[in-house]
């Protein structure tokens, strides 16, 4: 891998936690309001995994602050978006959860868990059938795969043979239910397995991830159907705002923590990369910078206007999202 792309993916995951902590900070505050869930802890995935989807579309779980960073949607977009701006990504009508940019082939953040994955493996049907090359990428996470919307999702992907990425992030919680408890293995890619080829890969190790998720997009563009990758990771939080995360021990929030992405992608471009502490620094505050920047356009921002209420309820017009 290129220097500009391992710097590029460091930067893209220390912006994206310096954003999920301006998001909590203000969500403490009040500036926002409705539900909030993290990423922290999980930076590795959602950058590797959007920074080698280059080409096709993403459908993705609620938490996707970081993904809509890593995808391109600029951090005031999504930042107004939670203090329910106009100027949001969604108009400040969808807030944390839906987080929703066409131009940039990102259709959320969806609140029912699972509940995005028939609407991605419609969209990958709808790429096929035109002969484009797209594939799809749905992100989703353990718990959502002991829905019957994922089975579903499977075997029509399998039967067409659509070109689908179903990406799984396993950290192992479904708020506080641990996965062993609701599901018979801790690995979730065995319920693919009948369907297509699966692929494990760590989770917060970015370079691992992007490697990953980059051959599996050239599998599914060449027409072989779908596959699936399950990347193992940890989220530092709890499930959203409202949890204090107290069903997991010191210990293993600590083994956990050990693994931090961020911390060790910084050791691989100190030794594999030859950067040095001061230009690490340097990009460091560059992203703190663009998030700060980010909360103030935010803050500053105009209210949606009393008649956008009953705006995009109905269709209007042909506008639909794959373009
Ligand atoms: C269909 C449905 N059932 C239940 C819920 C309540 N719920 C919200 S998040 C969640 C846990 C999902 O866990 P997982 O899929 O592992 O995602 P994670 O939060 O770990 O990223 C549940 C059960 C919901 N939103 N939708
Ligand atoms: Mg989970």
């Amino acid at each position: 891998m290129d220097k500009l792309l391992a710097e590029t993916l460091y930067y893209e995951m220390v912006r994206g936690r310096a954003f999920e902590y301006a998001a909590k900070e203000h969500y403490m505050q009040g500036d926002i309001s409705g539900f909030l869930h993290l990423d922290i802890g999980q930076e590795a995935l959602s950058v590797g995994a959007m920074k080698a989807f280059t080409k096709g579309d993403v459908f993705s779980t609620y938490r996707e602050h970081i993904m809509a960073l890593a995808r391109g949607i600029s951090p005031k977009a999504v930042m107004a978006e939670l203090f329910g701006k106009e100027a949001g990504v969604s108009e400040g009508k969808g807030g944390s959860m839906h987080l929703f940019d066409p131009s940039h082939f990102f259709y959320g953040g969806d609140a029912i868990v699972g509940g995005h994955l028939p609407n991605a493996v419609g969209c990958a049907y709808a790429r096929k059938f035109r002969g484009e090359e797209h594939g799809v990428m749905a992100v989703f996470g353990d718990g959502a795969t002991n829905g019957g919307a994922f089975f579903e999702s499977l075997n029509i992907a399998a039967a067409q043979k659509l070109p689908m990425l179903f990406l799984c992030e396993n950290n192992e919680y479904a708020i506080g239910t641990k996965i062993t408890r609701v599901a018979p293995f801790e690995k979730q890619a065995k319920k693919a397995e009948p369907y297509m080829p699966t692929v494990e890969v760590d989770g917060m190790d970015v370079l691992a991830v992007y490697e990953a998720v980059s051959e599996a997009q050239h599998y599914i563009q060449k027409g072989h159907g779908p596959i699936f990758v399950e990347a193992m990771t940890c989220r530092y939080e709890g499930h959203s705002m409202s949890d204090p995360n107290s069903y997991r021990s010191t210990q293993e929030m600590a083994l956990c923590k050990a693994r931090d992405p961020i911390e060790r992608m910084k050791k691989v471009l100190l030794e594999q990369y030859g950067m040095d502490d001061d230009t690490i620094e340097s990009l460091e505050t560059k992203a703190q910078n663009e998030i700060d920047e980010a909360v103030r356009f935010a803050a500053e921002a105009a209210e949606p206007a009393p008649e956008a209420l009953t705006a995009h309820v109905f269709t209007e017009g042909g506008n639909h999202a794959l373009s």
